[in-house]
């Protein structure tokens, strides 16, 4: 019976995010789905990208986040156009909240939406929102054993983000296992190495960004 009521949810949150791809494909508009843990970094990484693209691209972010608005305030002070979805409990975004979240937002405007999930490293794998990408953060802190213990994010994404590298002086952390153990799940996933505090391994984190959108 469990089963059945799991089957159903998740029938229902493909059919909405199918209706959700099919409103970004009309407005040519691509939309990544950024998850993490909580804290890895996804919020500074997308204030750095709100004053990097600035004048150049037009940003749309969806905050995911059990309570409060300050990750949408933070990233509207950085000039983005920012919508919060506050989930009041659930651990993830699923297709519906995205899709009442989007009467927020001026899709024709926009050249990349970006949906921030909740933090948590396991359920917004499982929940296809409408996007065309999903990219996943990874910070050094966090352990080089994750991706084994962790596995369906690092299969589902197409993008890893090795976040916080500035510190790893000062970790026993080997970035080596993290991309092996990675790899090991999914051989096809692009790794960048970043920091948002020193900017490194940003500009090519930028160039990819701007290889997958189309600037209206
Ligand atoms: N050393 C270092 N710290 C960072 C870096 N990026 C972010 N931080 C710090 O990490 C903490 C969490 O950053 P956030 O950007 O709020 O993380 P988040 O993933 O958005 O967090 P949630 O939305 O709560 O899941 C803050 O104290 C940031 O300043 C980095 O590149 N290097
Ligand atoms: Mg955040």
């Amino acid at each position: 019976m469990r089963v059945a009521v799991v089957k159903n949810i998740l029938d229902a949150n493909s059919r909405i995010a199918k209706e959700n791809r099919k409103l970004f494909d009309d407005h040519n508009l691509t939309v990544i789905n950024l998850m993490s843990s909580p804290g890895a970094g996804k919020t500074t990484l997308l204030e750095q990208m709100g004053t990097h693209f600035a004048g150049q691209m037009k940003i749309g972010v969806i905050e995911g986040d059990i309570q409060t608005t300050l990750d949408a305030e933070r990233v509207a002070a950085a000039g983005l156009q920012a919508v919060q979805i506050e989930t009041d409990g659930a651990c993830h975004l699923d297709a519906n909240m995205i899709q009442n979240a989007l009467e927020n937002l001026d899709l024709a405007t926009l050249d990349l939406l970006i949906v921030e999930n909740v933090g948590n490293l396991v359920c917004p794998a499982e929940f296809n929102v409408g996007e065309n990408l999903k990219v996943m953060m990874l910070s050094v802190t966090e352990g080089d054993d994750k991706p084994y213990k962790y596995p369906l994010m690092f299969r589902e994404s197409q993008v890893l983000l090795i976040s916080k590298v500035d510190l790893l002086p000062h970790l026993r952390c080997d970035i080596e296992k993290i991309k092996e153990a990675a790899r090991s799940i999914n051989p096809d996933l692009i790794i960048f190495e970043i920091s948002a505090y020193t900017g490194q391994g940003l500009d090519d984190w930028h160039n990819w960004i701007r290889e997958q959108t189309t600037i209206k």
